[in-house]
């Protein structure tokens, strides 16, 4: 029988896990941390769906030897953490003091890793800015101040990863600015919880907040990119760029109205970021459905804006059908839906309603991606909720087949895109190593490929671990230097 090569990975692909700091880390006043802006909106009545905060979470900034082990169980080639701001800069600001203990912490976890031979891919912000900084001006509200502050911020983690030995390769300036602005300052539902609706909050405006936030997140990525390629990259020779949340959109028929919603609707869930960053400008929909509402760059600023990205970097989760109609700005006025003309629906219902299972969007994407950017990707997340996991038994949350099948389905449309459509793909960091704080869905919704018993902090690898482990052991070519007589992969693969 002829021996029927597996497509292969690139050698030095990175596969891994991901996670954020407010998710996991708890131990929110240890060792000279400072509030976040997660700490007080979690523990307040009513944001979170079962009252969790972040207090505990998977208790790993006292467990990361443990993470770390377990990573090293699953063999993965990297981890995606996030480092957290406060820890750093309790105060956050660039006149404020930097904590050692915070850098200690994060340099004993980075040489943790390096000892385990995980490569680590470092997210500087993933939506835990500093409580001192929002009071202070507002936080991300106030381009002059939060530019500057980010940028300190981003200087000071460069330097102390570089003291330690040049350690970090692979950065991130932001994770998914969309849900900075949209939830944080649009819909109310994430920290700041600023929206119009005052039933929500006090204070906020949905129609004007989010796109000056957007502009100054865009504007604190690209300063911070600017530093870095001019005092770190010669020496360090590592990359940086940002990672964004979108997910593909198809025409819910072919009528022209819903197949240009389907490309509005990407103009604004990643055209509104990357376009600017990539292509030098925002996307022509957004400036016709703002108007003076979308702020302007500076010719200066734009200079720095674009190609401040070494990658391109996206998370992504589902894929959704679009209807032209609706006045969702935050959608493009669009309307998004998971039910086809005829009925059905587009996949397999997570526990979360935004998810679906639907892998032929993801290599849609990838593939949309490629051509419109034209940059190397880095996927930095993709994962599932299964339904109702929470009230399971743990052996039954083990047993994840929806988990499963969301991943079999993803790495089937990712060595497509890269062996068929010749999409060049560096990574794919699975959404989550453990169990852990979902936002504003609190504790009811698990996203881990390994069950957190919250009561023990005990951890249960789940059957979609032992998918991937396995999946991704036979996609990468191995490091180890070919024996004289090899051994056929091929043929250990088919018996
Ligand atoms: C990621 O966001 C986050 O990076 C990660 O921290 C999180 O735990 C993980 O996904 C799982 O949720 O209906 O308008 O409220 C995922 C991207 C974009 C998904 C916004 C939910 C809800 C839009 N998210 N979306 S809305």
């Amino acid at each position: 029988m002829a021996a029927q090569s597996v497509p292969q990975l690139r050698k030095d692909f990175l596969w891994g896990f991901a996670t954020a700091s407010f998710q996991i880390e708890g131990s929110l006043d240890t060792d000279g941390r400072g509030p976040s802006i997660w700490d007080g909106f979690s523990r307040t009545p009513g944001k979170t769906l079962d009252g969790g905060n972040g207090d505990v979470a998977t208790d790993s900034y006292r467990r990361y030897k443990e993470d770390i082990a377990l990573l090293k169980s699953y063999g993965v080639k990297a981890y995606r953490f996030s480092l957290s701001w406060s820890r750093i800069i309790p105060l956050g600001g660039r006149n404020d003091p930097v904590n050692e203990q915070g850098i200690a912490f994060y340099s004993n976890f980075i040489d943790e890793l390096i000892k385990n031979g995980i490569v680590p891919f470092v997210t500087l912000y993933h939506w835990d800015l500093p409580q001192g900084l929002h009071d202070r001006y507002g936080g991300w509200l106030n381009k002059e101040e939060v530019v500057a502050d980010f940028v300190n911020y981003s200087k000071a983690s460069f330097i102390c990863f570089e003291r330690f030995g040049d350690r970090v390769k692979h950065w991130l300036t932001l994770n998914e600015p969309w849900c900075v602005a949209v939830l944080g300052y649009g819909r109310g539902v994430f920290a700041p919880g600023r929206s119009s609706d005052r039933n929500r909050s006090t204070e906020g405006d949905s129609s004007t907040e989010p796109w000056i936030v957007a502009h100054n997140l865009i504007l604190s990525h690209a300063y911070a990119v600017k530093l870095y390629r001019e005092e770190f990259k010669a020496k360090q020779g590592g990359v940086i760029g940002i990672t964004l949340n979108g997910d593909w959109a198809i025409p819910y028929d072919d009528s022209p109205e819903n197949v240009a919603a389907a490309q509005a609707t990407l103009d604004v869930a990643i055209g509104w970021y990357a376009d600017p960053i990539y292509l030098g400008f925002y996307p022509p929909y957004m400036k016709q459905m703002l108007g003076e509402r979308l702020p302007e760059f500076t010719a200066e600023e734009l200079a720095v804006v674009k190609g401040s990205s070494d990658f391109y970097g996206q998370n992504t989760y589902t894929t959704n059908l679009i209807k032209a109609g609706g006045n969702d700005e935050f959608q493009g006025n669009n309307i998004q839906t998971f039910t086809r003309p005829d009925g059905t629906q587009l996949g397999t219902q997570a526990h979360c309603a935004w998810l679906q299972t639907y892998p032929e969007g993801f290599r849609a994407l990838l593939n949309y991606l490629w051509k419109r950017y034209k940059m190397p990707i880095y996927v930095t997340e993709n994962g599932f909720a299964v339904k109702n996991e929470n009230s399971l038994p743990i052996e039954k949350a083990q047993n994840d087949t929806d988990r499963v099948e969301y991943f079999e389905g993803a790495t089937e449309s990712l060595i497509k895109a890269v062996t068929e459509d010749g999409v060049d793909i560096r990574s794919y960091f699975a959404w989550s190593l453990l169990d852990n704080f979902e936002w504003a869905d609190g504790y009811d919704t698990r996203f881990g490929v390994t069950y957190v018993d919250y009561k023990t902090q005990q951890r249960y690898p789940k059957a979609s671990a032992k998918f991937l482990v396995k999946w991704f052991g036979e996609h990468i070519p191995s490091d180890k230097v070919e024996e004289p007589v090899p051994t056929s992969k091929e043929q250990a693969v088919e018996a």
